[in-house]
């Protein structure tokens, strides 16, 4: 293994929370139904794609102008919670691994469907953390596409065999298998029996025994 590929929202920031606010305040102006379950659903799902969810879980159809709109409402609403993000905010433990899988020769990345994670790395002052970052600016097909982290095994100059994906979000863990990657489900949400090692949290992982779990004797 050469490459260790973070996801963003969830595993190294808990934006996931801020994304499920203005989701929820979205929902609440247009008197939707919107839970945690649901917005379980909207991980590592693009802008638009968590729109159309929630709308289908409403039983709403709406023009594409009018959807247009809406995500931009959310949007809105998500960077002015991103304002007053700061170190709190951090996924506890996320920075002390990432610094151990770098002292331990490996490169990291950052691969994420958010078009916000330029801002909020800047905003947390640690984008230089990260040999290469993918963000939703930079891909066609979002996640479970492998797109993302396809571009960001080739931007590390590593082949995707040799790369570790860590996801929070089933369609993240399904776009790291395909794409011929080692997957670790991190966190504690359902849906990740997919990957090839689930680690509830940083506390229950050192590099050490994570390569040994993707090269087992
Ligand atoms: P934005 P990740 C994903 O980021 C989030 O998990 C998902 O909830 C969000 O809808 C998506 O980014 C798009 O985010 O609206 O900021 O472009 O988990 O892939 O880092
Ligand atoms: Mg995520």
């Amino acid at each position: 293994m050469r490459a260790v590929i973070f996801d963003l929202d969830g595993v190294i920031v808990s934006t996931d929370r801020y994304h499920y606010e203005a989701w929820a305040w979205l929902a609440e102006q247009r008197r939707w139904k919107f839970d945690v379950a649901l917005n379980d659903k909207l991980r590592g799902v693009s802008r638009m794609a968590s729109l159309q969810t929630i709308l289908d879980h409403n039983e709403v159809d709406l023009p594409d102008h009018e959807k247009t709109e809406l995500a931009e409402q959310k949007n809105t609403r998500y960077r002015e919670l991103l304002a007053k993000i700061d170190a709190s905010a951090l996924v506890p433990g996320a920075l002390d691994f990432v610094n151990a899988v770098r002292a331990a020769g490996l490169k990291t990345g950052i691969g994420s469907g958010s078009r916000n994670a330029g801002l909020v790395l800047d905003r947390l002052g640690i984008t230089a953390l990260f040999d290469a970052v993918v963000t939703g600016h930079d891909i066609q097909r979002s996640k479970p596409d492998p797109e993302t982290f396809l571009l960001a095994a080739k931007r590390l100059e590593v082949l995707p065999s040799e790369c570790i994906v860590f996801e929070d979000a089933a369609s993240g863990v399904e776009a790291a298998n395909t794409g011929g990657m080692f997957s670790v489900g991190f966190g504690t949400t359902t849906g990740l029996d997919d990957a090839g090692l689930l680690v509830p949290s940083y506390g229950d992982i050192t590099v050490e025994r994570l390569l040994t779990a993707c090269n087992p004797k």
